[in-house]
């Protein structure tokens, strides 16, 4: 079975690949991902202008039961021009997305400017949802900050350019969300970034499970399921048909996979369960997926795309 997507004139062999964040904030995690059978693309850690160290540990944790995971990691990444090094000298012939997180409107701007005049020709993601920097809020719950960044990037940025959104929880947010996005020419929305700010508490010490800001962090993994499927189905059915979604959230089996992609998604990201299996997430996912086709008796993961039936 040939599980395969197109955004814009980028092809993927492969619909799965890492959420930003995990595996790859170094060169050798990020050809980890690109080496894998199983993987469509990889994504980088989202970089900022310059090198950060991040938040102080403990800033990760998995919750017990597979609920999933809390994070506050404070955007640690090797730099812009860290990144922009690896991806011109990309080891494999699959499509890479450039993830930038700017803590300010001018360091994205500056950053995308940079990549507009860069050799780089794979697929640029800003990440507008970034929970976890102490004093600086998720840009994407600012609808009118949203709208001016893109209009002033798509002034002059020409390259395939893709949004990073946090999970919206109401149903005029997601017209409000969808009307702004559909006023660019975007190759394509990632939804959703995990939802942030979330409380974990240890039962044998009543304490929290992270320090940064308090115990607060994004959630990841089984416990958003949900609200990634929601936000997934909710714009599919709002936005312009060539702006492609990847579906991102709550993914730890072949069924949550089939779940993003029957909710629209064209490509599935996979953030808390590869930093708790690994590598070989890529082909479980994978095969249990193709399973499921093939028992269903589908041919192709276009009969299946965002044919959710409802009630
Ligand atoms: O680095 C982080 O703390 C982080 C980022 Br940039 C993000 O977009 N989402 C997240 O859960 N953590």
């Amino acid at each position: 079975m040939q599980l395969t997507a197109n955004i814009q004139n980028h092809h993927f062999d492969h619909i799965l690949l890492n959420a930003a964040g995990v595996m790859c904030q170094t060169n050798e995690e990020l050809n980890t991902v690109l080496s894998s059978s199983y993987t469509g693309a990889v994504v980088t850690k989202s970089a900022t202008a310059d090198h950060r160290p991040g938040n102080p540990a403990p800033r990760y944790y998995e919750l017990p039961n597979h609920l999933g995971t809390i994070n506050s990691m404070g955007l640690p990444n090797e730099g812009f021009n860290y990144y922009l090094d690896y991806v011109s000298t990309n080891p494999s012939q699959k499509p890479i997305f450039f993830s930038i997180a700017g803590l300010s409107k001018q360091e994205n701007l500056d950053m995308l400017h940079q990549l507009q005049n860069s050799d780089f020709d794979g697929l640029i993601e800003l990440n507008l949802s970034c929970p976890n920097v102490p004093g600086k809020p998720q840009t994407a719950y600012d609808f009118e900050a949203t709208q001016q960044i893109l209009s002033e990037a798509f002034a002059f940025f020409k390259k395939p350019l893709g949004v990073k959104l946090p999970p919206y929880f109401d149903i005029v947010h997601f017209d409000m969300i969808a009307d702004i996005l559909n006023q660019f020419p975007l190759a394509f929305v990632n939804t959703i970034n995990s939802i942030g700010n979330g409380l974990v508490i240890d039962e044998d010490s009543d304490t929290v499970v992270i320090k940064p800001k308090g115990g607060f962090g994004g959630i990841g993994g089984t416990l958003v399921k949900a609200t990634a499927l929601a936000n997934v189905r909710a714009l599919r059915q709002r936005l312009n048909a060539d702006i492609k979604i990847i579906g991102t959230g709550g993914v730890t089996t072949g069924r949550d996979v089939y779940d993003h992609i029957l909710c629209g998604a064209d490509l599935v990201e996979v953030g808390s369960q590869l930093a708790i299996e690994g590598i070989t997430v890529f082909d479980r996912l994978e095969r249990e997926l193709t399973a499921i086709l093939e028992e269903k008796g589908y041919q192709s993961l276009e009969e299946v795309r965002g044919q959710l039936k409802v009630l």
